[in-house]
């Protein structure tokens, strides 16, 4: 393998993965991304021209996704609406950019025999109890619950039917809440840290009980390197790091990082449908392929995280404002 077409590649985890694979490999990175709202190609800078190339593009338009593919020996798939509270105000560009952008890539890595692998997300199994002992399996039923996890759900049965009916060289992926450096400030983690970094109260959807299991997003780089490497064709892995904890556990956290009182927040509307608790059992992952998360220590990673925050705030300056306001209008 030589050459890897990476989707969403200006995206939070996409340009973690981006970075992670050119440091840890030799292989050429084409990147296509859209830039809507949530791409940034500031997130790509400094890496070496020689093995890297920035195309613009929508991955729902045939014409450019065909060539991309014919050009490389694997497709890696992040691109992605992929915030929740987005999906309830205005689903129609998931339907667009997760049903149909999927299915246009598919059909490019089939006409092509292109390997594929396909990013998506434990909240396509919908949620758990808070008590109950479970955890989410490759086995685990699928139980969307929002338009964006319907869309992500939708998209990975399309790609196990083309798998099924034309052979297509597919993996899945379905992993846990990402943390770390580049993610939008409309997510929980940013949000809150920079509100803190800003002097605003952070803000806790409902009572602040519903609980998210939280992975490194370098960990998620590594795990997609391992499955990329290794993965059998046509297998679903979990992705996930022991790292469940309540919301509330989380911003009294980053409120003790900043020497805060810990109950210096506020609780405010819910969202619809809010999904209470994803737990993911990530062992076919570690029993199979050998991997395991190097970020283990939650507070640790979240401490590394609130200081990329710190110290890059010329990042996540321009999109506070106006997602602040956005979130203002949805009483959140
Ligand atoms: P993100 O919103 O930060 O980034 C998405 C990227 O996709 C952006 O750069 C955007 O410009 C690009 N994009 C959107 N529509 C496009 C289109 N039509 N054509 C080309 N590019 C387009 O998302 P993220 O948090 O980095 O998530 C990446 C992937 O990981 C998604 O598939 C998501 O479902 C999945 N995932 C995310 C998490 C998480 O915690 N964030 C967890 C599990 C799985
Ligand atoms: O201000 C907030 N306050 C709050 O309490 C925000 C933005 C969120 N929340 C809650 C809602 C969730 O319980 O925090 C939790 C995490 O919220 P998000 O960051 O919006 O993530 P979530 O809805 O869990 O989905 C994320 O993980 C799975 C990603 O956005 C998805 O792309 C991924 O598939």
């Amino acid at each position: 393998m030589q050459r890897i077409l990476v989707t969403g590649g200006a995206g939070f985890i996409g340009c973690n993965f981006v970075h992670y694979i050119m440091g840890h490999t030799g292989l050429h990175v084409t990147v296509l991304d859209k830039l809507t709202y949530a791409g940034n190609r500031e997130s790509l800078a400094g890496l070496p021209p020689e093995r890297f190339e920035f195309v613009q593009g929508d991955i729902c338009d045939a014409a450019v996704v065909d060539p991309l593919t014919a050009a490389v020996d694997a497709v890696l798939h992040f691109a992605a609406e992929s915030h929740n509270d987005n999906s309830l105000e205005e689903p129609r560009p998931f339907i667009d950019t997760n049903l149909l952008g999927t299915f246009t890539l598919i059909e490019a890595a089939r006409k092509h025999g292109t390997r594929f692998h396909h990013i998506s997300t434990d909240e396509v199994y919908g949620d758990l109890a808070l008590d109950e002992p479970g955890r989410f399996t490759e086995e685990s039923v699928y139980r969307p619950t929002s338009p964006y996890s319907a869309t992500k759900a939708g998209s990975d049965l399309l790609v196990r039917a083309w798998v099924r009916s034309f052979g297509l060289k597919a993996t899945i992926s379905n992993c846990s809440n990402n943390y770390g450096p580049y993610q939008h400030v409309e997510k929980f983690i940013p949000r809150q840290i920079t509100n803190i970094l800003e002097g605003t109260r952070p803000r806790l959807y409902g009572n602040g009980r519903n609980v998210r299991d939280w992975i490194h997003v370098e960990d998620h780089s590594s795990a997609v390197v391992a499955i990329l490497e290794g993965g059998r064709v046509g297998e679903t892995y979990l992705i996930g790091a022991d790292g469940e904890r309540s919301n509330r556990e989380v911003v009294e956290k980053l409120l003790s990082l900043a020497n805060q009182p810990g109950d210096a927040y506020d609780l405010v509307t819910d969202r619809p449908g809010h999904d209470l608790r994803y737990a993911i059992d990530s062992s076919k992952l570690r029993r199979e392929l050998g991997w395991s998360p190097r970020y283990s220590d939650f507070d640790a990673g979240l401490a590394a995280t609130v200081q990329w925050y710190r110290d890059n705030e010329d990042w996540w300056r321009p999109q506070k404002a106006s997602t602040e306001s956005k979130y203002a209008g949805q009483g959140h």
